[in-house]
């Protein structure tokens, strides 16, 4: 490996790029690892299943059903993923929260917070504003119902609080973002009202005293949903016009837009006008299907924007899918160590030439150089990132999953 690895690094030197450095960046990257992929996005605070137009398919065994099932399972994947991350919770994943999500609270968080702290990870969140019962006609922070959108904003106010407590307990910030599922299946009568009442819920919740440099609130927007094709309160334009008025952070998942969109052209937009600005990274196949990450054009394009932006520090960048037809440990390894290979291999790239031959109009030369740079000896970088993580290289992460499998997931009988 080690002569492999001199060979490339010499191959990146000879086109101006410090493989080392490289390394080193990738390895400060935090991602924000999401916990619901361990449990097909069910949680411990009672819901049975998943709704809100979102949807797990498959039924792959050993699902994790208690918080310790579900940590074990997160060890397991965050063992085989090498660099630095956070963890990503939804308010669903309280524990011990029999009183209503309006009263969810930092002691239903605390064995989170040690499970963080012990790790020296850094804890994101999420208010949960799906498969509940006070959703109502699918709706929640735009719900003409006042009790409804009441509940909701006392929600969204205490996940707030759990954010701080977040926060200062593990001494990273902590994202939190705002996602709900409102829209309608057919043609509204008015679009514009129920917009008006999320854009006042959100007004309420913001009220709140939150310390600002701790807490980063993000707001995510998506264009349809299972059952609300026709219409999302949560569009495009509102949350990108909210989020720029009221100084919160926008918030892009890359299976939120029409089909022939991209992530990747919207992020230098949003930097020119945003001082962070946060990601969903998934894969959606011919919907918001959220399949796992794979290494592949959209999620490079999305890198080499963060990087060619010099913004790696200004992106919040989290992975967000759930396949519950696969081993779900080796869904959280693929996914997120394809993001990783993607920030790689868009560190690698000799950005400076590359701009200097769109800015002189070479055209030509640009594409055949963008062609060949494919053909770099990348994944011996690659190997040597994980090696120095103390992380499998290759493939054989997925002996130590398969044993995991057999000894324990198999064992739980579901
Ligand atoms: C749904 C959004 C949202 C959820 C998670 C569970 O389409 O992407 O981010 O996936 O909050
Ligand atoms: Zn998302």
């Amino acid at each position: 490996m080690k002569e492999r690895y001199e060979y490339a690094k010499e191959r990146y030197a000879a086109i101006g790029v410090d493989v080392e450095q490289a390394i080193d960046a990738l390895a400060k990257f935090p991602i924000s690892v999401h916990c619901w992929q361990g449990d097909d996005v069910i949680g411990f605070d009672g819901s049975k299943e998943l709704s809100g137009g979102i949807q797990t398919t498959g039924n792959y065994i050993g699902r994790a059903t208690t918080p310790e099932e579900l940590m074990a399972d997160l060890d397991r994947a965050l063992s085989l993923i090498g660099g630095t991350h956070k963890l990503n919770l939804h308010a669903s994943y309280a524990i011990g929260n029999t009183e209503g999500r309006d009263k969810v609270a930092p002691k239903h968080f605390e064995k989170w917070v040690e499970f963080a702290k012990e790790r020296h990870m850094g804890l994101d969140f999420n208010p949960t504003m799906f498969a509940h019962p006070m959703v109502k006609d699918g709706l929640t922070l735009s719900s003409p119902d006042e009790s409804v959108r009441r509940y909701w904003i006392e929600h969204c106010k205490a996940c707030l609080r759990i954010s701080e407590y977040f926060a200062a307990e593990t001494g990273f910030p902590c994202v939190m973002n705002i996602w709900i599922p409102d829209g309608f299946k057919d043609i509204p009568a008015s679009r514009y009202l129920p917009r008006k009442r999320f854009k006042e819920s959100l007004d309420e919740i913001l009220s709140v005293d939150y310390d600002k440099s701790k807490v980063y609130v993000t707001l995510e927007s998506k264009v349809f949903g299972i059952g609300a094709e026709s219409y999302t309160t949560g569009s495009a334009e509102f949350c990108l016009s909210y989020s720029a008025k009221n100084k919160i952070t926008p918030l892009m998942d890359n299976g939120h837009y029409h089909p022939t969109e991209v992530v990747s052209d919207k992020i230098s937009a949003l930097l020119l006008f945003n001082e962070k600005l946060a990601l969903h990274i998934t894969r959606p196949v011919r919907w918001d299907s959220d399949h796992v990450v794979l290494f592949d054009d959209e999620t490079r394009e999305i890198c080499r924007e963060i990087v060619r932006c010099g913004a790696l520090d200004r992106v919040f960048a989290a992975t967000d899918y759930f396949d519950a037809s696969i081993n779900r440990i080796a869904a959280w390894v693929v996914g997120v160590r394809s993001v990783q290979k993607a920030m790689l291999y868009a560190l690698l790239q000799p950005n400076g030439k590359l701009t200097e031959l769109q800015d002189g109009g070479n055209m030509t030369e640009l594409m055949v150089l963008q062609e060949e740079l494919k053909a770099m000896p990348f994944g011996d970088v690659w190997d040597v990132f994980c090696e120095r993580c103390g992380v499998p290289t290759g493939m054989q992460w997925l002996d130590e999953v398969k044993r995991y499998e057999n000894e324990v997931l198999a064992k739980r009988g579901r």
